[in-house]
């Protein structure tokens, strides 16, 4: 790591902080992850990235703001990562999982009451530990929960913050907001990085950025077998990890890994035992590094299969329509994709309740955990009624909240232990 010093002194990184927020991770990773047992060999690519978090992906980015190309971050699975590409740059999708920056932006934010995931992301940027966050020109943020809205305005004076108007309905007037708000981004990236984004480029980066979520689903969907092939923390943390790879190393990465696991499942070969409790985890988004739930169900000998979250399946299931050949139809086709996202942001969101017991069904689940981050209203809401749903089908369900502390995990850990027991 500290050949990389240079590096990130130059992009204005706290040194001290950032040695402190990175000295735990080998360990916990190697623990959590490198310890596995029959792990597929392809996890040697993941590995080696997270070996080297900050610096082999970060000095690619460097590299490419020296050509002149865009880096652009955000924190969203709305904000489409096609026009970024299509303006030969590259997105990146910023991770807010750590409490570590979390007392830093609690200068700035409310101590109680508020997200964990919204402190995270503020901290980052004031903590100066994040070289993603600094060598990017600017933020994208949108207006989904109200504390993120709120946020954008206090990460503004830190970093160009632009931000999107999310609608928060799926009328036909709120689409045509939607598409308005994609052309206005459009004309920001331009006007920013001087790149023309072309219908011919647009074309490419939907077709490109539609493979990787084509790879993600082919990686879920080895997940279905019994035993599973993969453990949920790996193919979490591949999830997690395609926010700001390069898309093409990372479907080629994952292809490679699709191979080695759909032969396992051939053979019959997995991560657990067969008939190990089979869980699906539903709910708001675990970024980078926020592995505590899967970590515990699965030391407690159950098996994560399927996550609908934005580190899930709400990143890869809704593609966008390829036959575009103008830009208007293209962005629109970039709009029809966030109408088939069901975030609790959005009202109704009936929707959301028919993919997770579909979900259920297709990935043969046992259990479903519904994974809260504190403070988190929107997806608290809509708790009641997706459980009600899921018990309808006979599907046990309990409901998790946490932050990204350890403080709770002994708490966490019994009804884990518990919930798995029981089914
Ligand atoms: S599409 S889930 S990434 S908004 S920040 S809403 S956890 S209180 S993250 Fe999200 Fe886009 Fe929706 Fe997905 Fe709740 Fe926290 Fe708000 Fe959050």
């Amino acid at each position: 790591m500290k050949k990389h010093y240079q590096m990130w002194e130059k992009l204005g990184l706290n040194l001290e902080k950032h040695d402190q927020f990175l000295e735990p991770l080998p360990g916990l990773y190697e623990d959590l992850f490198v310890s596995q047992e029959n792990r597929p060999v392809a996890m040697e690519y993941y590995d080696f990235v997270v070996g080297d978090i900050h610096g082999i992906r970060v000095k690619e980015l460097v590299e490419e703001k020296k050509k002149g190309n865009p880096v652009i971050s955000s924190f969203c699975v709305f904000v489409p990562e096609e026009l970024v590409a299509a303006a030969g740059g590259a997105s990146i999708g910023l991770c807010a999982g750590s409490q570590f920056p979390v007392p830093t932006a609690e200068r700035e934010l409310p101590g109680s009451d508020l997200c964990p995931l919204i402190k995270s992301s503020l901290g980052f940027k004031m903590d100066k530990i994040c070289p993603y966050f600094e060598v990017s020109d600017f933020v994208v943020g949108e207006t989904t929960c109200d504390g993120k809205k709120k946020v954008w305005e206090i990460l503004d004076k830190y970093i160009p913050t632009y931000v999107m108007e999310l609608p928060q309905t799926k009328l036909k007037t709120a689409r045509q907001l939607w598409e308005s708000e994609i052309n206005r981004l459009k004309e920001y990236i331009e006007e920013n990085s001087g790149r023309e984004i072309k219908a011919e480029k647009l074309a490419k980066a939907i077709k490109l950025i539609n493979k990787k979520r084509d790879v993600l689903q082919r990686l879920y969907n080895t997940r279905k077998a019994d035993p599973a092939p993969i453990s949920g923390r790996d193919a979490l943390l591949i999830t997690q990890l395609a926010f700001f790879d390069d898309p093409a190393r990372f479907i080629e990465k994952t292809s490679a890994l699709c191979e080695e696991l759909e032969i396992r499942v051939e053979a019959g070969e997995g991560i657990s035992e067969k008939g190990a409790a089979r869980i699906l985890i539903a709910g708001t988004p675990m970024p980078l590094p926020s592995w505590k739930i899967h970590g515990l169900i699965e030391q407690n000998g159950g098996v994560v299969v399927c996550e609908e979250t934005c580190t899930g399946t709400r990143y890869f299931e809704a593609k966008v329509p390829e036959g575009g050949k103008t830009l208007e139809e293209q962005i629109d086709n970039l709009a029809e994709r966030g109408m088939n996202i069901n975030c609790a942001c959005f009202t109704p969101n009936e929707a959301r309740v028919d993919d997770i017991l579909r979900l259920a069904k297709e990935y043969n689940v046992d259990g479903v955990i519904y994974y809260n981050l504190q403070f988190c209203q929107t997806y608290n809401l809509e708790y009641k009624k997706i459980s009600k749903a899921l018990k309808g089908e006979n599907i046990p369900v309990i409901q998790i909240e946490s932050d990204f502390s350890d403080s709770d995990t002994g708490q966490l850990n019994t009804r884990i232990q518990a919930f798995l027991e029981m089914i």
